[in-house]
């Protein structure tokens, strides 16, 4: 008898999960379409072509490593203050086009799942490399669902490292087990991994290899599915 209590507790006690860390660009909204294009008009400018499909390989690229491989694929080499002033450059055009954004283009499925979350007591943070989150959320009206904002204004390390997620987990006083984090870069996975935390991957499971389930987008997400994680 003894022994059948044991084996039923070692079956229960799965760590209930607190917390949802969201990546940005590819999981709430698609701001990698005016990524794009402001990429490619600076390319332009400097003499060579920039495809959608260079674009795919940026997503969850930290601003300065995106322009690194850019000027990389275009042939050209670049002083790191040349690099800061093509970065801004750009920055501006993508500012520009962010800050005409509308709640009508939040991906399917997402405020809903984030209300959800909130009303189950769940806590949510956002994880992204960007340093215009505020403006998207702002411009979408994300914001108020948000109890913490981790993105690249605050973090010194990219993904795959998972400084982004962990100072989520800190900031949101959970622990990394307690977490499950919404990715759709190769890169954002791996960062959630290495943090000790559960992954639904943004994409599908052909790329996102090491994610813990994998949907084709948070329209797809229920509270019971996360649960079962
Ligand atoms: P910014 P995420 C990333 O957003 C984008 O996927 C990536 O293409 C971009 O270079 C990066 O943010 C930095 O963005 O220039 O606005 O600082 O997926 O991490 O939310
Ligand atoms: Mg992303």
């Amino acid at each position: 008898m003894p022994e059948l209590t044991t084996y039923n507790l070692q079956h229960t006690t799965k760590t209930p999960f607190k917390a949802c860390l969201f990546d940005l660009d590819g999981v709430i909204v698609d701001t990698a379409v005016y990524h794009y294009k402001a990429w490619k008009k600076l390319a332009n400018e400097l003499g060579f072509d920039f495809t959608e499909e260079q674009n795919e390989h940026l997503k969850g690229i930290n601003r300065i490593k995106s322009l690194q491989l850019i000027l990389g694929w275009g042939g050209l080499e670049m002083s790191d203050a040349e690099i800061q002033v093509l970065a801004t450059r750009k920055n501006e055009w993508y500012v520009e086009m962010i800050n005409a954004m509308e709640p009508n283009e939040i991906l399917p499925g997402s405020k809903e799942l984030l209300h959800s979350l909130r009303v189950a007591g769940i806590k949510i943070a956002l994880g992204s490399a960007s340093k215009n989150s505020s403006i998207i959320l702002k411009k979408t009206g994300l914001a108020d669902l948000f109890d913490a904002i981790v993105d690249g204004n605050v973090v010194s390390t990219s993904k795959p490292d998972p400084e982004v997620f962990l100072k989520g987990a800190e900031l949101l006083n959970v622990t990394p087990q307690e977490c499950i984090v919404f990715e759709d870069a190769v890169s954002g996975v791996q960062a959630g991994k290495a943090g000790g935390m559960k992954v639904v991957g943004i994409g599908t499971q052909e790329i996102l290899k090491d994610a813990d389930l994998v949907v084709s987008g948070l329209h797809e997400i229920t509270i019971e599915q996360l649960k079962s994680l």
